[in-house]
């Protein structure tokens, strides 16, 4: 079978509650057997959250496959397209091999004592002369939990900046965010393992067929089981997910919050409410009941524009089922009101008392294979273990931990998020950029303002990666790392699955781990505690993982009954993980104790429209014993909506062929043929109006910039346009001797920077353009 053209395989139907029955997925080099394998090296997926399980075939020190394991938790043997081709990236000619400086305007090779002396002397100077608050770090979801948190040690207590985030801040800060506005705290509450009991899976601007195949592959074997479940699905494309649902919901871009506060409302005044678990373990429900009393199937019907009985028909769905199962993703996460639309869909699963039972849960998805450790370990804007940075005696026992003043932590508000750590950078103030892992010239939105940014002569940036990027263009200092199966650590997936991934080769030339990276930058800065002793105390992966597993002790995220052996004989386990439940946590909450007491939550809550937070003695008045909080949000319509400039809307995101910025799958000759060059996905009377028919060139314009890519012409929603992000320039082919670089091809050219309020996570999803064929756009002929 040909997995690029039949991505899920062969079906293994399964009945509600029984095992899902495992498939061993494998895939190696041309010629090769599963005989020609010397070793087999036990590691997870690294190219989206799905943590799927696998050992990497080694042969003469090459990597040569891969193949699922058949006894992991998360994938019962099954890998997805990406992961059965994607090794091959590893072994590409291009791989940074040494580090590089930038001499006379160019970028040349170097050693590493010599680079790493000149970013330490920077990084020195710039704080002897400005301080902490012109030092900045801007890392991944890609790296592994020993790298994140040897990084927030670094540098938070380290450097003593307040400056240090992740790309999660791109991808699911709306995630942590909504854990913590209705949990009080960060963590899944969910498990995979719900999928095998759902009556009813919900998943909400989700694409999971194309970006968890894995996961899909497990839904759709209970489609094709005994005792199907039904399939909700709310997407304004016709998604392959979307394909397979018994209702789908293709509603108008930015309008999730209208349409779940009406289903919220449906379920209140059709008496499906659970009241006796609302009254258990929740608080706010009153205030819930008022703020959507008038939204009515018929008032969202026309902002969402769907019809309104079809709303009534997936309120009876969704409240009907005592198993129902949401996922939620970037539909809801990077568009319009995301932490509102997000929060709602735990509003309906408190409503309904559907959590912490199998078959009954929500998992507020993870999209990158290591998001929840940056933000467990505190490398994403926020503090180590959920610790809260507004409750002074978190803050000290972190302080405590790594023995230092507690004041160096107390910046006198949140730690600063991505967005704000680039405009820092734009404004002069922050002098000093470390970016790790991350490709932000083709991922941040507005892209030229991006190079603006990194470009400025007053920035000296430094950036960590595998391979030449649009962003390592812009470098002062570029370090090559080595990647997965060339080093090794710990990472978790989005149902707190935590993998061990050992290292099976060798990196290519000098390239260097990314943990050894900081750790030698450290020792070139000489950090100190407060007795004047190393403030890093650990030398390698077991070391740093033993760091952190001290950091998690007692909070949700607690690891401390794991370890590199558990992981090995065990395969994935769920955190927490403690000496008496060394084997994980596969619910969060069953319980009904949540992380929410004022004296333990990770937040004590903000306004979800406005993102005012609220004090502690404000959060003791709402929820003194810590239950959930049931938090309303009015619908807001989007700021920016079509008009006569720009008639259309402009939503991006991805292919099942290609990981982001294709710095690895562009690589990859199967990916790569199968999805070669950026296309624009239409509606057929939106071509037809623009004269365009399917394969033709057309240009999609916004207020920031053009892209000219090629036609699909599809069932998407009538006056949208999709364009997937994954296309940047690194293999654009040369541009005309001499003439600068056209920057028509990466779909954040054309996004403008506008934020959630709540998570200030970016809004891919909801922008305005105008489509036109090519042949009519002057400057383009
Ligand atoms: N193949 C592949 N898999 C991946 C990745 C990858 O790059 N490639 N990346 C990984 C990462 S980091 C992430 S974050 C995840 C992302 O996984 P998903 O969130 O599933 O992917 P997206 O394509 O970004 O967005 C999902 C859907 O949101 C829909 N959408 C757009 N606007 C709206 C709206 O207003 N409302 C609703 N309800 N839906 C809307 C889009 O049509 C799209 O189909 O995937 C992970 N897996
Ligand atoms: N318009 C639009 N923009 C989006 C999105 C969207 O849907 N639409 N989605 C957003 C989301 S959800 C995400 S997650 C971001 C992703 O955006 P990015 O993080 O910028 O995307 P990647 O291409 O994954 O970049 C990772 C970089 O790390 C390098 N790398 C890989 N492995 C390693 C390693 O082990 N060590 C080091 N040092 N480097 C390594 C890769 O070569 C690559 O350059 O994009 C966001 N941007
Ligand atoms: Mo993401």
């Amino acid at each position: 079978m040909d997995r690029t053209t039949d991505p899920w395989g062969a079906r293994t139907p399964y009945a509600p509650g029984t095992v899902w029955p495992s498939r061993v997925d494998l895939q190696l080099a041309a010629g090769l057997s599963e005989a020609d394998v010397q070793r087999w090296v036990p590691s997870a997926s690294l190219l989206h959250s799905n943590g799927d399980a696998m050992d990497v075939a080694v042969r003469d020190g090459r990597i040569v496959g891969v193949r699922g394991r058949a006894g992991d938790r998360v994938n019962h043997g099954r890998l997805d397209i990406k992961d059965l081709f994607g090794w091959q990236a590893n072994a590409s000619p291009d791989r940074l091999t040494v580090p590089l400086v930038r001499q006379g305007g160019q970028l040349v090779e170097t050693d590493w004592d010599t680079a790493l002396d000149a970013v330490a002397e920077r990084c020195r100077s710039v704080l002897e002369e400005y301080g902490p608050g012109a030092v900045g770090f801007y890392t991944s979801g890609q790296l592994f939990l020993e790298e994140y948190y040897t990084l927030t040690v670094l540098a938070r207590a380290g450097i003593g900046t307040n400056h240090l985030d992740g790309n999660t801040r791109l991808c699911t800060a709306t995630a942590g965010e909504a854990l913590k506005e209705s949990f009080g705290c960060d963590g899944q509450p969910g498990s995979y393992q719900d999928i095998d009991h759902a009556q009813v899976i919900a998943l909400w601007g989700h694409n999971v067929a194309e970006c968890q195949p894995v996961l899909w592959m497990r839904i759709l074997d209970r489609l094709h089981g005994a005792d199907p479940p039904a399939l909700f699905v709310l997407d304004p494309r016709p998604t392959p997910t979307a394909r397979e649902a018994t209702i789908h919901l293709a509603p108008r871009p930015g309008t999730n919050l209208a349409l779940l506060n009406a289903l919220l409302n449906e379920i209140i005044t059709t008496g499906r409410v659970d009241h006796a678990f609302v009254a258990a373990n929740t608080v706010g429900f009153d205030r819930l009941a008022e703020r959507v009393s008038s939204r009515t199937p018929e008032w969202a019907a026309q902002i969402c524009d769907i019809p309104a009985a079809e709303i009534r028909r997936t309120a009876e769905l969704i409240a009907d089922t005592d198993r129902l199962v949401s996922t939620v993703l970037q539909g809801v996460y990077q568009s319009h009101q995301a932490t509102a639309g997000a929060v709602q869909i735990n509003n309906l699963h408190l409503l309904r008392g559907q959590l912490g039972r199998p078959g009954a849960g929500v998992l507020q998805m993870n999209g990158q294979p290591t998001a929840q450790n940056t933000r467990e370990c505190g490398a994403n804007g926020d503090l180590p273990g959920f610790r809260n940075w507004a409750n002074p005696r978190h803050v000290a026992e972190l302080a405590d931990l790594w023995n230092i003043d507690p004041a160096a932590l107390d910046h006198g508000g949140p730690p600063t998020h991505a967005l704000e750590i680039f405009r820092l950078a734009e404004t002069g103030a922050l002098k000093f950029l470390w970016i790790s892992a991350t490709n932000p010239a083709v991922s941040l939105p507005d892209l030229a303002r991006i190079r603006e940014t990194l470009a400025r002569p007053g920035l000296f940036t430094v950036v960590q990666d595998i391979f030449p990027t649009e962003t390592t263009a812009f470098a002062d200092v570029v370090l090559p790392a080595a990647t997965w199966g060339e080093k090794t650590g710990t990472f978790t997936n989005a149902d707190r699955t935590v993998h061990l991934s050992e290292q099976a080769v060798d990196p290519p030339g000098q390239a260097r781990a990314d943990l050894d990276i900081f750790l030698d930058f450290a020792r070139r800065m000489d950090l100190r505690d407060r007795t004047g002793r190393p403030l890093i105390t650990w030398h390698d992966a077991p070391s740093a993982f033993a760091a952190w597993q001290r950091c998690s002790k007692g909070r949700p995220c607690d690891y401390t009954g794991l370890s590199y052996q558990l992981l090995r004989e065990h395969g994935g386990t769920q955190w927490p993980a403690t000496p008496a439940l060394p084997f994980g946590t596969q619910r969060l909450y069953a319980d009904g104790r949540f992380w929410a007491h004022p004296d333990t939550c990770e937040t004590y809550g903000r306004d979800l429209n406005t993102g005012e937070p609220a004090t502690e003695a404000e959060y003791r008045a709402l929820n003194p014993h810590g239950k959930a909080v049931l938090r309303p949000a009015d619908y807001q319509p989007p700021p920016d909506s079509p008009d006569g400039e720009y008639p259309l809307w402009l939503t991006s995101g991805r292919t099942i062929y290609h990981f982001h910025t294709r710095t690895k799958t562009g690589r990859v000759p199967e990916l790569q043929h199968a999805a070669p060059e950026v296309w624009v996905e239409c509606s057929p009377a939106d071509a037809h109006r623009h004269g365009l028919t399917d394969g033709d060139m057309a240009a999609v314009t916004t207020a920031r910039g053009t892209v000219t890519a090629r036609v699909r012409i599809t069932g998407i929603r009538e006056g949208l346009l999709f364009l997937p992000f994954h296309y940047g320039y690194w293999d654009h082919g040369p541009d005309h001797a001499g003439s600068p670089p056209r920057h028509d091809r990466a779909a954040n050219e054309l996004i403008p920077t506008r934020l959630d309020p709540a998570s200030n996570q970016p809004v891919f999803k909801t922008a305005t353009a105008r489509l036109a064929p090519l042949g009519q756009l002057g400057q383009l002929d």
